[in-house]
């Protein structure tokens, strides 16, 4: 059975003080009685205080990213095995700010996901076409290449770490979403392109979450799509009031 998951992604924003304040403010607000997981990803450096302070909720904690590497001179960035000694067994990879401002390509984020899967992490691996690609009916094939060379190396066993966010890039921080009609559209596609290369109950079992502009206003018809299983959410995560609302939609 797939789950359910609300992530916010709280990307640049929120200082110490901040993130205690809001995750305060979640555990205020949020519902007790769903089934959802529910996930938060705050920055790096609040990624510790953030586990302690949710270690009594049903909330977990996510990163924003990660290196491929085990260790080694990077300055300046994060291992996979640094954030599970923190307590953080959940990564974002291949956001599509990390693709577009940090050159994440395909094949580097196939190595993230393999180093994540070597340390038992849960995944939540996102991808998405751009405005040009959706212009020129190119959006199903470029979503397919993404999953085919960032993802589809796994085993069928890994499957069980995998969460998918389907996140076109013009519907990202722009206001724009996608009609649930064109979320339900490609989510199917997605299922079936899993469908294709991992069998029927690998396909049927993982959860394909949306990412783009979602709010408390246009999330319940988003959510209730057959091949929604619900949502990464990254502006109206930062207030706790609309990430509840959300919460509230699945
Ligand atoms: C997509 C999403 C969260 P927003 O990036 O990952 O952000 O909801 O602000 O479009």
């Amino acid at each position: 059975m797939r789950k359910k998951i609300v992530a916010g992604n709280w990307k640049m924003h929120k200082n110490a003080e901040e993130t205690e304040d809001l995750l305060n403010d979640l555990i205020d607000k949020l519902p007790n009685d769903v089934e959802a997981q529910i996930i938060v990803a705050p920055t790096f450096v609040n990624l510790a205080s953030a586990v302690d302070h949710l270690e009594f909720t049903n909330i977990a904690v996510a990163a924003q990213n990660m290196h491929q590497a085990e260790a080694g001179a990077f300055t300046g960035e994060i291992s996979a095995n640094m954030l599970k000694s923190i307590g953080v067994n959940t990564v974002i990879i291949g956001h599509s700010e990390r693709r577009a401002y940090f050159n994440e390509t395909d094949a580097l984020l196939a190595n993230k996901v393999s180093t994540a899967l070597k340390h038992d992490m849960v995944v939540i691996f996102c991808f998405g076409e751009e405005l040009k690609d959706r212009q020129d009916n190119q959006h199903f094939n470029v979503v397919e290449n993404q999953l085919r060379d960032g993802l589809f190396h796994i085993e069928n066993k890994d499957w069980e770490q995998i969460v998918l966010a389907y996140e076109p890039v013009w519907a990202i921080g722009t206001g724009e979403t996608a009609s649930p009609e064109q979320a339900q559209e490609m989510h199917e596609f997605i299922r079936e392109t899993v469908r294709k290369r991992y069998g029927n109950a690998i396909a049927e079992d993982v959860s394909i979450l949306y990412g783009g502009s979602v709010k408390p206003e246009n999330a319940g018809e988003i959510f209730s799509k057959p091949d929604v299983d619900g949502g990464l959410i990254g502006g109206a995560a930062l207030k706790a009031e609309d990430f509840a609302k959300i919460v509230e939609a699945i």
